[in-house]
């Protein structure tokens, strides 16, 4: 290029008001083409998005230039999974731009609260999992760490959820439908991804005897750019998510054979693979469609990151040094074999050269502990999409069964056991297996699990390879989840220890001499009615939940499973509500509490869903009976997302955490209710052992069985019907639900829920329920003196600095992707 203009530096508009408005104006009129006087609430926001979007462009050409020309070593995050809550509000922290916004909309006559809400969250992910990486990504980019985040932008992300009679609803969540400001489509990029046929021998010119996958269809994949600012730092990185659109070879090949039709379907049948989330989190059902959609996003983010990112002539011997896969969870494990027939079918290289670049470039998080939830594609399947996979799977493990029979010789037991290739059921592929085989390093999410992964999940791998094994304890981005949706916690933090706490969040520790400061305290707990008062607000609109005031707010948000066990929360809501009807207890004694519920069920669940039942049916009851009025009330708003959870959290005083010990694997809700000062209720799982250690036992309820009482107990066998008998309350409890008062006099509503509680409670929810609902007597002990209980709260706020997401990817530059930020 020749003009001056066309080599320098992008352009950044500038930050003043007046600016604002203008380039706000401009958006409105030219993008949105309306004037002001006519233009919508949504044409508003969409100008704003494009507003604040415009100024982070310039870094964001920028970021990519210097990184490139730096050379520098990239993490490629490979997530099926993007929770990533609404965009606008971190835009603006991001860019400071948040009072400049303010006031410019004023001028205009609008107002930002009112725009900020227009968005519609893209809830791509079903839970924790699919929230990390949206933090992690956060956390990156903060750092300066180049990162491109790859995964999936599903037309419909995970459901939304309506109750009906009580009973959970599902309904297409259609996050596009308004426009999508936050998005930049590249179809001039876009990949071709092959599925099925067969695969061939050859020799080629060189004499070389090599393999030739002959696919039958292919679809093309469109990457879709969002920009993922750092905090302050002009830093923006770039989250790639694919999307899935018919080839022309594909439907033309079909239409010149005259179907019209059926070359219109081929386009469906395509489109298809980025259609949905599926909404299953725990128990994956093996459809090849979730298969398709997985090779789909590695096999476009593998080529992107080669064709594209890499300047042209680099020697792929050294990919290692330029990127790092991570791989979270299973869900992406087919990059593995991926990657190796890119480098030897494509590139030409032999089968050791392609091995030792592709075990270099991958590690692999794990996130679950249940066996159920451990991915095993069947061979029939992966032989039928994806056939030199498959044969590259299976010459994976004839290398690594040959390595572990030299490390333990004649011992076929072992070498059994520890095959990539199960035989039962039937023949099928253990991702976590291929996982560990090709991964630099495998970590668990929190030191408890990461110790059971060593011990429970993975001990064959783990003896062959200790070194292999790693723990990161997860975090959170105190940037969403504190300074977004805790603007007046975080004022009042600026004001006691001065700025720069949210990139450096261990600082919170400075506010240990302020739990004694009397007006600090006072401060404190009005930042907490406050927040409970928005929370009132925003429920009476949103679900017209009536919230009482001064009551406790006791809080349980997350996915509805078994293991979570939501169940027992129930046992003590009912527990609580039989002794005052009953007259065991008066109700003055109880202290005033409201518990909140926010829980999706996997459409397919049954016993989950029929807990939402359950959950409301106490609710109804409960909320309506002069017995309990003002002592004890249920609120179960639907559809809790990451929108609500900025609001839930920071109002809640009592944290949820009573999963049986360990069965999560960590917890995140955890932290950031720690980190808002909520105290925690909790068994000894997941990342609550590290809050506790870190808070200490006095700030924080612990409950329960540990794990290798758990694990004695099952061993020993349990007998959850031996609770019911020989405890009252207990058994008071369960009959109250039997005896159809929740259920209009029906009976047999909830016999589901609870004769598996009475005959099999997997997760033993019986077995805790007495240290339950003694240790809920503590809170409100502690409750009752509101000092004490804002001290334990304030020091839950600075000790858990530990749990940001900066620390966690600190944690995984040094021990697990050996890179740094960018200077
Ligand atoms: C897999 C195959 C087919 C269909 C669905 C899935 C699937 C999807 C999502 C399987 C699992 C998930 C999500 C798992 C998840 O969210 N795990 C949580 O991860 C958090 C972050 O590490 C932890 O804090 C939680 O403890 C863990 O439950």
């Amino acid at each position: 290029p020749t003009h001056p203009l066309a080599t320098a530096p992008v352009g950044m508009p500038a930050h003043s008001v007046d600016g604002f408005v203008r380039e706000f104006l401009h958006e409105l009129n030219t993008n949105q083409g309306v004037a002001l006087s006519r233009s919508s609430a949504n044409d508003q926001y969409l100008a704003l998005a494009s507003t604040v979007r415009n100024y982070l462009m310039a870094r964001w050409l920028e970021t990519s230039r210097r990184t490139r020309e730096a050379k520098a070593k990239t993490i490629g995050y490979l997530s099926a999974e993007y929770l990533l809550g609404r965009q606008l509000g971190n835009a603006l922290l991001a860019t400071d731009l948040n009072e400049i916004a303010e006031k410019g909309l004023a001028l205009c006559g609008l107002d930002l609260v009112t725009l900020r809400n227009q968005e519609v969250e893209p809830g791509l992910g079903n839970g924790g999992l699919g929230r990390l990486a949206a933090c992690f990504i956060d956390s990156l980019a903060t750092m300066d760490v180049p990162c491109i985040g790859y995964g999936i932008r599903y037309e419909y992300g995970i459901f939304r959820q309506t109750f009906v009679d009580g009973r959970q609803v599902e309904e297409t969540d259609t996050w596009l439908a308004l426009g999508s400001p936050w998005e930049f489509p590249h179809p001039e990029a876009s990949v071709q991804v092959d599925f099925g046929g067969h695969t061939e021998r050859y020799v080629d010119a060189d004499g070389e005897e090599r393999t030739r996958w002959v696919p039958s269809w292919n679809v093309l994949g469109v990457p879709y750019n969002y920009m993922v600012p750092g905090y302050l730092n002009g830093r923006v990185n770039t989250l790639r998510l694919w999307s899935a659109q018919a080839t022309k070879a594909f439907d033309l090949q079909i239409f010149n054979a005259g179907d019209y039709a059926q070359a219109v379907r081929a386009q469906t049948f395509a489109e298809n693979i980025s259609k949905v989330l599926y909404p299953e989190d725990s128990t994956p059902q093996g459809k090849e469609l979730r298969l398709q959609q997985q090779y789909f996003f590695v096999a476009c983010s593998l080529r992107d990151f080669i064709d594209n990112e890499l300047e042209e002539g680099f020697d792929l011997h050294n990919l290692a040094d330029r990127i790092t896969y991570q791989l979270n969870d299973t869900h992406p494990v087919i990059a593995v074999p991926e990657l190796m027939r890119l480098l030897i079918d494509v590139r030409g290289f032999s089968w050791d050269e392609a091995w030792e670049v592709t075990s270099k470039c991958f590690n692999y998080t794990c996130h679950t502990l249940l066996p159920e939830a451990l991915e095993v594609w069947s061979t029939e399947l992966l032989g039928r999409l994806l056939p030199r996979h498959l044969e590259i799977v299976y010459r994976i493990n004839d290398q690594f069964l040959a390595e572990v029979d030299k490390t333990f010789p004649g011992d076929g037991l072992r070498t059994r056991r520890m095959s990539i290739i199960s035989e039962y059921p039937e023949r099928g592929v253990r991702m976590a297996y291929l996982a560990t085989v090709a991964a630099g390093k495998v970590n668990g999410v929190a030191a408890l699990h990461s110790q059971l992964l060593r011990d429970k999940v993975l001990p064959d791998f783990s003896e062959l390879w200790p070194d292999k094994f790693t723990n990161v304890t997860n975090g959170v981005t105190p940037r969403r989840f504190v300074k977004l949706a805790n603007p007046k916690l975080s004022d009042l933090i600026t004001d006691a220890i001065g700025p720069g706490w949210l990139t450096n969040l261990e600082r919170l520790k400075e506010l240990e001499p302020y739990a004694d400061d009397p007006e600090f305290k006072a401060s404190f707990a009005a930042v907490k009615a406050s927040n409970k008062q928005r929370l009132t607000a925003l429920l009476k609109t949103r679900d017209d939940i009536d919230l009482p005031d001064g009551h406790l707010l006791d809080v349980m948000v997350k996915r509805l499973h078994e293991y979570k066990r939501q169940s027992l929360k129930l046992l003590h809501i009912v527990s609580l509500y039989e002794q005052v009807l009953s007259g065991k207890l008066p109700a003055s004694a109880l202290t005033p509490r409201t518990v909140v519920f926010g829980a999706k069920a996997a459409p397919g669940y049954r016993m989950a869903k029929d807990t939402i039942h359950l959950i409301n049916k106490v609710a109804m009851k409960v909320n309506s009976a002069p017995e309990v009025e003002g002592r004890l009330k249920v609120a179960f708003p639907a559809n809790y997302n990451v929108t609500l959870a900025e609001k839930l959290i920071p109002a809640a005083d009592l944290s949820e955490q009573i999963s049986l010990a360990g069965m999560e694997a960590s917890g995140t809700g955890n932290m950031k209710f720690a980190l808002n000062g909520a105290l925690t209720i909790g068994t000894d799982d997941g990342a609550n052992v590290e809050i506790r250690q870190l808070v200490g036992d006095k700030h924080f309820f612990l409950f329960g069985m540990d794990e290798p009482a758990v694990t004695e107990l099952g061993a020993k066998g349990y007998h959850p019907g031996a609770y019911y008998e020989s405890n009252p309350q207990l058994r008071a409890t369960l009959d109250l639900i039997l005896s159809g008062h929740f259920s209009d006099g029906d009976p047999h509503a909830f016999d589901s829920v609870v004769f598996n509680l009475l005959h099999q409670d997997r997760f033993m929810a019986l077995a805790d329920f007495q240290s339950y609902v003694d240790t809920q007597a503590l809170v409100e002990q502690r409750y009752a003196d509101q000092d004490a209980w804002t001290r334990s709260a304030i020091l839950n706020v600075a000790r858990t600095g530990y749990f940001s997401s900066d620390r966690s990817m600190r944690d995984y530059l040094q021990r697990i992707w050996h890179t740094s930020p960018m200077l």
